[in-house]
């Protein structure tokens, strides 16, 4: 029995039992996958906690479904990082969606999530999923024009995911969208992690002409709140597009048709303030 504690910031540290500890050391970073009582397997990446198989839905329903209902018909859909494998699965929930493909610059994360976590994992080898292993911003450059809504499933902007909160790369996800493309990116906690947050929005906002920002509960996420931000040029993303779409979308845990229709209400006032 160990206790793992996660540093959230120089001063808060989330402290979970864990009962058993792998620890893979890939060519971009220290993997760990733990077993908890409270959480079920939970995957670290450089120390940071990025899943757990409890509380994943909360984190990939809220990421990703807004994006995909509020696009007219998304029929590629672009995940970068979510090595793991829950946005993709989510992304395969929407009827219109032909073909989701998976960016992650670390092959051993998706070793690792076949291996530990296949209920968050189990869309990877779906016939409509191709998984590319390549760094996201040169991948990008590769794919202009291409995608219906680009998915930012990032780690913390540290390490090899630094450079997924900065204008340069923004602007390659808006050169790699179609045509009313949407692209929605987890952008951090707005209550521990400020800095990163207001950064990212910031830098969105340069790049976008509709941004908006909405929050959801992660529990083992920083301060267990966490924000997403939605951007396009083409598309209101502000309004609550195509919400007769959601009856659709099978075995949601977190996302409902009120919280699809009014995702910014909820958006707190100190964080608006932030944006
Ligand atoms: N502090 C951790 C933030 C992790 C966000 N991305 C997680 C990837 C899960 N698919």
């Amino acid at each position: 029995m160990i206790w793992f504690t996660e540093y959230q910031t120089e001063n808060v540290g989330l402290t979970i039992k864990a009962t058993q500890v792998k620890t893979i050391k890939s060519k971009y970073q220290e993997i760990v996958v733990l077993d908890t009582p409270e959480f079920g397997k939970v995957l670290v990446l450089d120390g940071a906690i990025q899943t757990t198989e409890r509380d994943e839905f909360m984190y990939h329903e809220m990421l990703v479904h807004p994006a995909l209902l509020k696009h007219p018909e998304p029929k590629r859909v672009l995940v970068i990082g979510g090595g793991d494998g829950g946005s993709v699965r989510e992304a395969l929930k929407h009827p219109s969606v032909e073909e989701v493909h998976l960016c992650e610059i670390d092959e051993e994360v998706i070793f690792v999530a076949e291996k530990y976590f296949p209920t968050i994992s189990n869309k990877l080898r779906d016939p409509k999923t191709k998984i590319f292993i390549e760094d996201g911003s040169q991948f990008l450059e590769e794919k202009k024009d291409f995608y219906d809504v680009i998915i930012l499933d990032s780690s913390d902007p540290v390490g090899p995911a630094e450079i997924l909160f900065k204008e340069e790369f923004y602007k390659k996800v808006k050169g790699s969208l179609r045509e009313n493309g949407i692209m929605v990116a987890q952008t951090e906690s707005p209550f521990l992690q400020k800095d990163y947050f207001e950064k990212a929005v910031k830098e969105i906002k340069k790049v976008f002409k509709n941004v908006g920002v909405y929050t959801g509960f992660v529990p083992t996420y920083p301060a267990g709140m966490w924000s997403y931000t939605l951007a396009s040029d083409n598309i209101n993303v502000l309004e609550p597009l195509n919400a007769e779409r959601f009856s659709s979308l099978k075995d949601l845990k977190y996302l409902t048709k009120d919280i699809y229709e009014n995702l910014f209400s909820l958006t707190p006032q100190f964080v608006r303030e932030m944006t």
